[in-house]
């Protein structure tokens, strides 16, 4: 987009999928969105005279002939997404048809819109701010309940409002300090030193609980990732599909049956979950389930949580000690080890204590009766949550840019603290809090940089 701040063009998409549908809206925006429209439709009225949030039948026409019947909607600016004067066209869902008429409203002097474009002209006009323009796009792609209740509080403006409190304490304190620079002759102090070192530490306080939501936020952003891991015949594909209810994996008594990794999300209890079920973990000599055992390995080491699974029939052998431990080697820091003993249909003779976890990660269950499911699942649920508190009041950071910009912030403060409390001069302190108010700002986009505004809308759908 070389044209960031250019809003002169008038611009056009496709707002639905391609594809066929029931129907598909085209979008124009921009100051000759009804003139152009206005040269292939024909309706009772032109879109250049009917009154905004107004919609009227009529026909697409090219070169005399119809191409669709179609309903114009017309909002004039600035009381419309985009704050410019916009027209989307309804039209039937066909691919032919949807292309047409955006190829006619392109030789009548629309420019085709860029990924994110009407959004970023939203943002542009001051209709939202950055991080709510960023909401938009979650929105669209949240595929949880909870995913999708946090892109709609960042939509309606809690993270923003969040900032701008942050941002308003700091410009106050800020302004008393270089306020001091225009008495500097007279050495008057404006801002109460033990006052502000108060202030600051207090407003760290809060951008450093933001930055520490972002594991929650992330969670429910991109959900959790859980390895299901084991010795071959433990029944991992077996739980793969009764957490999936149905039959994915290839189960069979056959130990090394699963090579390649599989994997597939479902939704639990609002948060997404993606399962991941493995090769069985054995030495082995065939080489491609030799290449299963590393890739089981390769998920194991980024896995949230790893689900590792006992055949509890079996007495355990000698080397399982060695082979438990290699996991727990392999798993990162965050990650949380689960021991789930199968089989408890059967006659149960692995002594859970033997792994040496504590009670509240393992649990007993049955792939053949379902004993055990729901517990697993809750415990599941569980191993993930601390990272997600769910408070209503706080604010959620789901955006590793926002976490950034906080992080930044609060190193400033952390700057302008040790200023205060050294007992620098004013203008040493105000730097540091004019830096802190940038990062902020550049979450809510008052201090964005075009190539970062360029790269957020890149990653938009064409049309929105
Ligand atoms: N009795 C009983 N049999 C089970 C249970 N869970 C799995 N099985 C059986 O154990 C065998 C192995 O199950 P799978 O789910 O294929 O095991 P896996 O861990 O995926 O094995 P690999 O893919 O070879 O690593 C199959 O015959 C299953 O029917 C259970 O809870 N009880
Ligand atoms: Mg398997």
């Amino acid at each position: 987009m070389t044209t960031l701040r250019d809003n002169a063009d008038t611009i056009a998409a496709c707002a639905t999928p391609a594809g066929e549908g029931g129907i598909a809206v085209l979008r124009v925006s921009g100051p000759r969105a009804f003139a152009i429209t206005d040269i292939s439709f024909r309706g009772t009225v032109t879109a250049a005279r009917a009154s905004s949030h107004t919609l009227h039948f009529g026909t697409i026409v090219r070169a005399g002939e119809a191409v669709d019947t179609v309903v114009v909607s017309v909002f004039r600016a600035p009381h419309s997404y985009t704050g410019e004067d916009v027209a989307e066209i309804s039209c039937h869902g066909g691919f032919f048809v949807s292309q047409t008429i955006l190829a006619l409203l392109l030789e009548s002097g629309a420019r085709l819109a860029a990924p994110g474009e009407f959004t970023l002209r939203a943002f542009l006009n001051g209709k939202m701010d950055l991080s709510q323009a960023e909401a938009v796009n979650d929105l669209i792609h949240a595929k949880t309940e909870k995913a999708h209740r946090t892109s709609l509080q960042q939509l309606e403006g809690k993270l923003s409002r969040y900032v701008r409190t942050l941002r308003q304490e700091l410009l106050d304190l800020c302004s008393l300090f270089e306020l001091e620079l225009d008495f500097s002759e007279e050495e008057i102090t404006l801002a109460d030193r033990d006052a502000s070192a108060r202030t600051i530490a207090r407003i760290r306080g809060t951008v450093d609980d933001a930055v520490a939501s972002y594991a929650g936020g992330k969670l429910v952003r991109e959900g959790a990732t859980v390895v299901l891991a084991g010795k071959p015949n433990a029944g991992k594909s077996s739980l793969l599909n009764i957490l999936l209810n149905e039959n994915r994996a290839i189960v069979s008594h056959i130990p090394g049956t699963t090579r390649d990794s599989i994997e597939e999300s479902i939704s639990l209890n609002g948060l997404l979950f993606t399962f991941i079920d493995t090769a069985g973990l054995r030495d082995t000599v065939d080489e491609i389930e030799l290449e299963g055992v590393r890739r089981t390995q390769q998920h194991v080491a980024a896995a949230d949580v790893v689900v590792v699974l006992i055949d509890a029939s079996v007495p355990p052998e000698a080397e399982d000690a060695l082979l438990y431990k290699k996991i727990e080697e392999t798993v990162s820091g965050h990650t949380v080890l689960l021991y789930v003993l199968n089989k408890s249909d059967k006659h149960v003779v692995f002594d859970a204590d033997t792994t040496g976890t504590s009670p509240t990660r393992r649990c007993t269950i049955s792939c053949k009766t379902h004993e055990g499911i729901a517990a697993f699942k809750d415990m599941l649920y569980a191993a993930v949550l601390p990272a997600y508190d769910g408070d209503a009041q706080s604010v959620t950071v789901t955006n590793i840019r926002h976490k950034q910009s906080f992080e930044l912030a609060g190193a400033s403060l952390r700057r302008a603290l040790d200023a205060v409390e050294a007992g620098s001069s004013g203008d040493f302190v105000a730097v540091d809090l004019r830096d802190a108010l940038d990062h902020l700002g550049t979450i809510i986009g008052i201090t964005t940089p075009d190539d970062i505004l360029n790269n957020i809308f890149s990653k938009f759908c064409i049309g929105k």
